[in-house]
């Protein structure tokens, strides 16, 4: 199964995508995402100018072997750009191998651990209404895990909150893809306000929803140990699924102290790229679910070997699945989610209209559970016609100033 053509696609139907196409000499072809928001172009040229010219003419049977020679070829491990790269040739490479069987991915990883996957969407609203609107519109879309972020008094914007009330599934982008243009939006921040204003929100929102619906919430790194360490026991009569980045986690120390007041299970990881980023926090059991989506750890091949490393710690899957994972990364999430026994949750966001017209995929989603299909390989065909519709539209993610002026983790 020699590489014979090696291609990287970038469209932006709504966002930007980067996409890799490798075609073997018999012409199966496989396809792989490369998309890092806010700084697509970098993971293109590491393709173009530094994989595809010794990628063509390999065997690409050899999944483990491709993996290795270019994380350890290079020389410069790990970083996204990288670790990027190589999850797009990762998963070209399974799409292939699945194909050339004539079996889905999940197959060739063990086979289907469960039935479906247990998916969370996005709720959000300036105010109490639109919020409680925006969690509606979720549960009528078919959702049964909802993560909740709100606006908080005082302040103008804030990132991961839609801006107007039309925070509908499907037909809202005016929040967390990269925002095209010159340059990146500035947002304001004040952590003492939302940490008297968060756990007020919770409270009205079991009460209006029940005990029942699990309740995610994002904290988007913007804590120290001990804010943390304060929000967690704040929430924990709310009883949520997972508090997520609730401190800048390269720190991973800080997570002790964390664990030290809280009982609130803890997700971190999708800025992380590999299992090193993981290292102390697994071994340590200081998270409880592993938040990096294939695109961003080294795909499959990679990913698989971190939550194999969790499960020994009876910690489990919570992958990454925002609209800046491509629906080829989705696919790939879900192949691999659906054969692991240490599943917890995927991430869903759903992309727009134009995305999947794009991307032809094969995917279901019933009952609040997501299937990957069982089309050979991963399930996603790109059409070029339409990608070639969408030239790349430079985007930057925002960021946050403090009243003083101070630049924030966002
Ligand atoms: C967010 C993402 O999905 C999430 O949990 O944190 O929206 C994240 O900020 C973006 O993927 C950044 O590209
Ligand atoms: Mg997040």
């Amino acid at each position: 199964m020699i590489i014979d053509r090696a291609e990287v696609i970038v469209t932006s139907p709504d966002r930007n995508f980067v996409t890799l196409k490798l075609t073997t000499e018999e012409g199966l072809s496989g396809l792989g995402d490369a998309t890092l928001n806010g700084r697509e172009l970098a993971v293109v040229s590491y393709l173009r100018d530094h994989v595809v010219p010794i990628l063509v003419g390999r065997d690409g049977s050899c999944i483990e072997d491709t993996w290795q020679f270019l994380y350890r070829g290079a020389y410069w491990r790990r970083g996204p750009i990288t670790m990027a790269a190589i999850a797009a040739v990762d998963m070209a490479l399974w799409d292939i191998k699945g194909k050339a069987a004539g079996m889905p991915v999940y197959q060739l990883l063990g086979g289907a651990s469960r039935r479906g996957l247990l998916a969370y969407g996005h709720a959000s609203g300036k105010s109490q209404e639109e919020l409680f609107d925006s969690i509606r519109a979720h549960l009528e879309k078919g959702y049964h895990a909802i993560r909740v972020q709100t606006g908080v008094p005082g302040l103008k914007a804030i990132y991961g909150i839609a801006s107007n009330a039309t925070n509908v599934v499907g037909q809202r982008y005016d929040h967390e893809p990269a925002q095209r243009g010159a340059y990146p939006r500035e947002e304001d921040w004040d952590t003492r306000a939302y940490l008297r204003h968060l756990p007020g929100v919770f409270e009205a929102v079991r009460n209006e929803f029940g005990p029942e619906l699990p309740l995610l919430h994002d904290g988007h790194h913007r804590m120290t140990p001990i804010q943390a360490a304060k929000l967690g026991k704040a929430l924990e009569p709310y009883d949520l699924f997972w508090l997520e980045d609730c401190t800048p986690a390269e720190n991973q120390e800080a997570l002790r102290l964390v664990r030290q007041h809280t009982t609130i299970p803890l997700a971190i990881g999708e800025i992380f790229n590999t299992v090193w980023d993981y290292q102390q926090i697994i071994r340590e059991q200081l998270i409880d679910y592993v938040r990096s989506a294939v695109t961003h750890t080294g795909g499959i091949s990679h990913l698989k070997k971190v939550l194999e490393f969790a499960a020994q710690y009876q910690i489990k899957s919570g992958m990454h699945g925002p609209t800046d994972i491509s629906p080829v990364g989705m696919a790939a999430a879900m192949h691999l989610g659906l054969a692991i026994h240490n599943f917890g949750i995927q991430e869903y966001m759903q992309h727009s209209e134009n995305a999947h017209r794009v991307f032809q995929q094969s995917f279901t989603w019933r009952d609040g559970m997501l299937h990957p299909g069982d089309k050979p390989g991963l399930g996603v065909e790109l059409d070029r016609d339409e990608a070639g519709k969408y030239p790349y539209q430079r985007a930057y993610l925002p960021y946050n100033r403090l009243a003083d002026g101070t630049i924030h983790d966002w």
